[in-house]
């Protein structure tokens, strides 16, 4: 990457964080993601290098992990994916996509070279990973005992390529507008930034007519990011694999340090159903049982949908012409008061429910 950026990295650095230097600290940063974005998207582009793959079924999950610490085996082990499994590194030269069944649902997890060290700025075969992580639903991040610290580097990798882990999408508007300078108004206390930061830091990406408005409290970086508009908001899992190769404690320990979500043996097979379970619900994946009028409900081949889908969106899923025909529906299971309680489009489902829709 150019040396302008570990210039200004190199500034940064040196530079004392207080009140006085808060919007020069905020430049920098600007500079630094302005530079880093244009990079990224310079070589990206060009030689149509970046996997292509379909996105069948529910939904997809990515695994990133470093060479050896167990994809080939995890994938094999929860999906049907016929993986090469290696005990040295770099078997895995493609994507491979397995198909995994859980609750019904089918999600497509993919195992994709090692991610190593340098990833979002080209060397190895990063880019083309992160590319993939880009149009995933949710990203797995595979550790081994041995190597806890792989997950800070796997973290900033993800970062680098503009994927934002486990947080959501800050809730600010940026309009242009032909004239009239900067308006900013804030329904929140901004503790992060003053005024002159955030005008420093538009200015640097041209921005001399605007009308701000923030929702939510933001850092300098999250503030970048809004004005960017292409960063991506995925939820993701922390999974320790091999527990199997050391005493329990020592497992333990490792979990503990680097907050993981799930500790599994791919090898053994241990938890592996529990991390099906887990991708099911980070996902945000829901089963709605459909019932026909006067019959039982279909308990073998629910519609699978995400969390907060309403019955509109079941019906908008089913036929085009369900919701122009609805009169109401029933609803049993958890989102009902009562068996078979009377609802209509906007009522929002929750998993396991059934649902009986009445047409004219
Ligand atoms: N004991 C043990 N070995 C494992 C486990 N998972 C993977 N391995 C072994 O670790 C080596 C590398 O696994 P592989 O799946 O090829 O890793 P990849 O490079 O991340 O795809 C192979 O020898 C696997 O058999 C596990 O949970 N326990
Ligand atoms: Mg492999």
């Amino acid at each position: 990457m150019g040396s302008r950026v570990e210039e200004f990295e190199e500034e940064l650095r040196k530079t004392k964080y207080n009140k006085a230097t808060q919007h020069h600290v905020g430049l920098l940063k600007a500079k630094i993601a302005r530079l880093k974005d244009e990079e990224l998207h310079k070589s990206s582009g060009g030689k149509g290098e970046g996997y292509a793959v379909r996105k069948t079924g529910d939904g997809t999950v990515i695994m990133l992990g470093y060479p050896s610490v167990g994809k080939s085996t995890l994938l094999n082990a929860i999906t049907n994916a016929e993986s090469k499994v290696g005990a040295y590194d770099f078997t895995t030269l493609d994507v491979i996509p397995g198909l995994m069944l859980h609750n019904h649902a089918k999600i497509q997890v993919l195992d994709v070279p090692g991610i190593v060290h340098g990833a979002a700025s080209g060397r190895g075969r990063g880019r083309e990973v992160l590319s993939v992580v880009r149009s995933a639903d949710l990203v797995l991040m595979l550790l081994d005992v041995f190597h806890p610290g792989h997950l800070r580097v796997l973290q900033q990798e993800l970062y680098d390529s503009g994927v934002r882990a486990n947080t959501s999408r800050p809730d600010v508007k940026i309009s242009r507008k032909m004239r009239g300078g900067i308006s900013m108004a804030s329904t929140v206390p901004q503790r992060h930034m003053d005024r002159e930061t955030l005008e420093t830091v538009l200015r640097e990406y041209r921005l001399m007519n605007c009308d701000v408005v923030l929702r939510s409290e933001v850092t300098v970086e999250e503030f970048i990011d809004c004005i960017l508009g292409n960063r991506i908001y995925l939820p993701a899992i922390v999974v320790l694999n091999k527990v199997d190769m050391v005493p329990a404690q020592k497992a333990r320990e490792v979990a503990e340090a680097c907050k993981v979500d799930i500790m599994v043996s791919a090898q053994l097979g241990t938890n592996l159903a529990e991390l099906k379970e887990l991708i099911f619900t980070r996902m945000r994946l829901m089963r709605v049982y459909l019932k026909q009028i006067g019959k039982k409900p279909d308990m073998d081949e629910p519609v699978i949908m995400r969390q907060g889908c309403t019955v509109q969106d079941v019906c908008t899923r089913l036929h085009r012409d369900f919701v122009a025909k609805f009169k109401f529906s029933r609803v049993w299971g958890p989102s009902s008061r009562f068996p078979g309680q009377k609802r209509m489009l906007p009522h929002v489902l929750r998993d396991q429910d059934v649902l009986e829709v009445h047409l004219r």
